[in-house]
């Protein structure tokens, strides 16, 4: 029985309404494995192969997990770049990332059930003592309370469900009392302040010793939280109350989730993505499956699995059925707006929706799983990762990629839902992935780009309580296993809470189910799963006949916004105008956008201004498609301006211990050689004297066929460049002098010129902040020879660079001697770049949203004239694309680096009119929404 997937559970009959105490039974009936059978599709792995790939995931948790226990702990993570701690206060603020953080060892607490789960007992064992020797939990720091619970409070509930496991064998863990549950427990109380509200939902922070509201707490006067911080708290508080009998906790984890149930949308069944703590209002009103609101749906469906209370089932389906209608659109799930459920929100997917396909398996509903599932992998195998965020037509939209393990974690339920090996194939990939370009010498590093391939000093917590235990058991055998997973649920952090608890201390349950549900009709409640034992085997083909359509939906893909509208006019009608097909000298278009109420203003300066108000429109559905066109203006516009600058370059050690593993993000120059439009260059590093590069250099002889390091500040770069060029250096590295600055917390710029001609530059110049330069200089102190490759983007770190050959003096001068890029007249001495996370939406905790454009973006609709675009069929109804879409398409995604001079930017419409008459339009849908109501 368990919803971790095994084979037991129900036959070929349907149970109806599963009685109490066969909850765990009917959650298992959506989880019946179906590995025994394979006959066709992808070709069985072999226990061999398989054990050879678990062996490898243990290799790489002890490379992760080793490294954290001998250069970081006790810290709460690792940084594997500067292989050491990260302390909260001693490292520049991520800003919400680091809320995470609470001086409780963090990775040490969130790995222990992983320890069990790949079969280190003794390991365990040690890190069991080590929590409860060194972890206070009652330090002087500001956490997030969601963050808090899922990883300190469930990884200590895991540590201690398993605990109790292995102390029942009787070989392990014999000296073991509960210590970790009274840990547990402490910590509760500590969060429990947090749902001191009117409304019961939980403030997002708290101060773990101060509490919240006092002086000292700095902190309480927050208004907002997002759904799932406030609605991902049943399992863990429900399991210490049913643990320790103190009912409190669950009782108020009941109360929030009570209160986002009434707060739902009543007409789209959905949530928005955040919500005012006090008032009940939705704070943004858009809806999805991924960041903010993700695991509110998983605990809802995982609740009911573990307490057997069917109310959970019910608001569950309810919401699943509105998922379906509104967002989902197969293969994509995509954004909307809770009140016109029919309008999408935007035209970007994020990360952690990838969690959606392992929760459909749950839920029974396999058929979308693969699809969703498939066009995730295709996205991975054209980027190595899951970007953060990325396009309906399957763009990078946020480059960074922190090993989220969702895409693991979904991997996993549906091979044990199909025993498809098509999935273990995927794991294999993954797995790959990792080595090949996450692992450093220090660990694994988080991924700052997936397009360059450079990294972020940053490995967290969740990748060893989740990537290795959902690859490990992906690549399992039952008796691989100490213990039998099916017995446990796993916590959206993938801690192991055993079923058991269904039937142990039920009270609060039974006199607290707080919500009336008489009012639903729950006739179409969906009590019952497929029997995948059956259909499986039955139809081996069927996975991979669901996946076979989507084979190439992301290499084929045509730019495209909303599929559902270019859908609806596949009957014949004419298909609504596309932002990016807008003409402002075509009169049809003109006469459109009228009837979408939308106007143009010709401003004085040449400029055009699109100005939408509803109620022109010619009808509602007009209203809706010149909302939607707005959006997409509003995107367009922040997308191209994003392609106008610069993408970053990458700076690799090459040189022995680091092999190319080691990439760190770099600012290009406006002057020079292009590295996006030539062979990287290659070589060993020096430093110039003087350092500062400022006058004729005295070490010519060192710095002579090298990569001359020179430290920012003191006269232009370009004097800099010409300086080390002079002695005879192949390129330049300009190190930040403003020292712990890091491109993690800074935005990057690109280093301009000095006003003067700089044609005579020829060496690629390149730019990296403090942190990212001691990395060279610290090896440069260490292995005195380091060489470095400067590229736009990561060279693969496979076996052979270990043993390649160093570059020929040919290859160098080649690079010299190549074509300049057109020197920039700028006065100014940086351009920044934008940084993804100065305008992300915060929606989750640890600010893992994407970055949302629609509050910075500009329009200009007259830079569509010179749209090439223009020339052209518009995106086929059909889904196919002429050539001319596809070139561009493929255009703009190599242009992005190449192509600074779009000129975009000049006709910058002011927004702000155009932004507040939206949100007008939008307050007006609400209103007539309320009048509906
Ligand atoms: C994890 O901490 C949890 O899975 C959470 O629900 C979402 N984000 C991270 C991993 O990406």
């Amino acid at each position: 029985m368990s919803e971790a997937g095994g084979g037991r559970g129900c036959g070929s009959s349907v149970p109806q309404r599963a009685p109490w105490s066969l909850v765990a039974a009917t959650a298992a009936f959506c989880l019946v494995s179906a590995t025994s059978v394979w006959t066709a599709g992808a070709a069985p792995m072999s226990r061999e192969e398989r054990q050879k790939l678990g062996n490898q995931v243990l290799e790489m948790f002890d490379h992760a997990y080793g490294n954290y226990m001998e250069h970081a702990y006790p810290a709460d993570e690792l940084m594997p770049l500067t292989c050491r701690g990260r302390v909260r206060g001693q490292e520049p603020s991520r800003g919400d990332v680091d809320d995470a953080l609470g001086k409780f060892s963090l990775t040490l607490i969130d790995s222990l059930d992983t320890l069990v789960v790949l079969n280190k007992t003794k390991e365990f064992e040690d890190a069991v003592r080590k929590v409860l020797r060194d972890v206070n939990l009652d330090n002087d720091v500001v956490v997030s309370v969601f963050e808090t619970n899922i990883r300190v409070l469930g990884g200590l509930l895991g540590g201690h469900s398993l605990a109790i496991m292995l102390k029942e064998k009787g070989e392990y863990m014999q000296w073991y009392n509960d210590e970790l549950l009274q840990m547990a427990k402490q910590l509760g109380y500590k969060l429990l302040p947090a749902f001191n509200t009117t409304s019961g939902l939980p403030y997002p922070r708290i101060n773990l010793k101060f509490g919240i509201r006092k002086p000292e707490a700095r902190t309480g006067t927050e208004t907002d939280t997002c759904t799932a911080c406030a609605g991902t708290l049943i399992l863990e508080f429900a399991a210490l109350s049913r643990f320790t009998g103190a009912t409190i906790f669950e009782e108020y984890a009941r109360k929030a989730l009570d209160f986002l149930w009434e707060k739902r949308q009543r007409s789209s069944n959905l949530v928005g993505v955040t919500i005012n703590i006090h008032t009940g209002d939705w704070v943004r009103k858009d809806s999805g499956v991924g960041a903010g609101i993700d695991s509110y749906y998983e605990y809802l469906l995982k609740a009911y699995v573990l307490l057997g209370d069917d109310s959970f089932l019910e608001r569950f389906n309810t919401h699943y059925d509105a998922i379906m209608r509104y967002i989902s659109q197969p293969p994509l799930l995509l954004d909307v707006h809770i009140h016109k459920p029919m309008l999408n929100a935007r035209t970007w997917m994020d990360a952690l929706l990838a969690f959606f396909p392992g929760l459909q398996v749950l839920k029974g509903d396999i058929r979308p799983a693969i699809e969703t599932h498939e066009m995730l992998y295709q996205v991975i195998k054209k980027h190595n990762f899951l970007p953060e965020a990325f396009t309906t037509d399957f763009r990078v939209h946020w480059a960074q990629h922190p090993l989220r393990p969702e895409f693991a974690e979904s991997t996993y339920f549906l091979y044990k839902a199909t025993g498809d090996p098509y999935y273990l194939e995927v794991g294999k990939t993954l797995i790959e992935n990792l080595n090949k370009y996450a692992r450093v010498p220090c660990g694994f590093a988080a991924m700052k780009d997936v397009r360059t391939g450079s990294h972020e000093d940053r490995m967290d917590s969740f990748f060893l309580a989740e990537m290795f235990k959902y690859l490990y058991l992906l690549f399992a055998d039952k008796e691989d296993i100490i213990f039998d997973i099916e017995d446990y649920i796993f916590t959206t952090e993938a801690h192991l809470l055993p079923l058991w608890l269904s039937t142990t201390n039920q009270s609060i349950s039974k006199k607290n189910t707080t919500s009336d549900y008489t009012e639903l009709d729950d006739s179409n409640f969906d009590w019952t799963c497929p029997n995948t034992q059956i259909l499986f085997p039955n139809d081996p083909l069927y996975a991979q006949s669901i996946r076979e359509p989507l084979k190439n939906v992301v290499d084929k893909s045509c730019p495209r916004g909303i599929i559902r509208v270019e859908e609806s006019f596949r009957s014949g009608a004419k298909p609504p105008l596309r932002a990016r097909d807008f003409m402002a000298t075509n009169p049809e278009h003109l006469e459109i956008l009228k009837k979408m109420g939308v106007s143009l203003i010709h401003l004085k300066d040449g400029r055009v201004q699109l100005v939408q108000h509803a109620i022109q429109a010619a009808s509602s559905i007009d209203a809706e498609d010149g909302l939607r066109f707005m959006q997409e203006m509003i995107e367009l516009s922040s997308q191209q301006q994003k392609e106008q600058q610069l993408p970053p370059r990458a700076v690799q050690i090459v040189s022995h211990p680091f092999f190319g593993r080691v990439v760190l993000t770099a600012g290009p120059a406006q002057f020079g050689l292009d590295l996006s439009k030539h062979k990287e260059t290659r070589g060993f590093v020096a430093s110039s004297k003087p350092y500062n590069g400022c006058s004729e250099l005295t070490n010519p002889e060192a710095v002579m066929g090298k990569i001359a390091l020179i430290q920012r500040g003191q006269c232009m770069f370009a004097e800099k460049a010409r300086n080390i060029q002079n002695a005879g250096a192949i390129g330049g590295i300009v190190i930040d002098d403003n020292e712990g600055s890091s491109s993690d917390t800074a935005p990057l710029f690109q280093m301009a010129g000095d006003g003067k001609e700089t044609d005579d530059i020829k060496i690629p110049m390149l730019f990296l902040f403090s942190k990212e330069g001691s990395i060279i200089l610290d090896a440069i102190r260490e292995y005195e020879e380091v060489e470095v490759l400067l590229s736009d983007k990561a060279k693969d770190r496979d076996p052979d660079m270990e043993s390649e050959e160093q570059p020929s003096s040919e290859n160098n001068s080649q690079d010299q001697s190549a074509e300049q890029i057109t020197p920039s007249s700028q006065e100014v001495d940086l351009v920044d770049q934008e940084s993804p996370e100065e305008s992300s939406l915060n929606s989750e905790p640890e600010s893992s949203s994407p970055a949302d454009t629609d509050n910075a973006a500009s329009v200009s609709a007259s830079e569509q004239n010179s749209n090439p675009m223009e020339n052209h069929e518009t995106t086929s109804l059909d889904g196919e694309c002429t050539d001319l879409d596809n070139q561009l398409q493929e255009q703009s995604e190599t242009e992005e680096d190449s192509n600074p001079n779009v000129s975009w930017g000049k006709k910058v419409q002011p927004i702000d009119s155009i932004l507040a008459d939206w949100n007008e339009d939008i307050e007006a849908f609400e209103m007539m929404e309320k009048d509906e109501l």
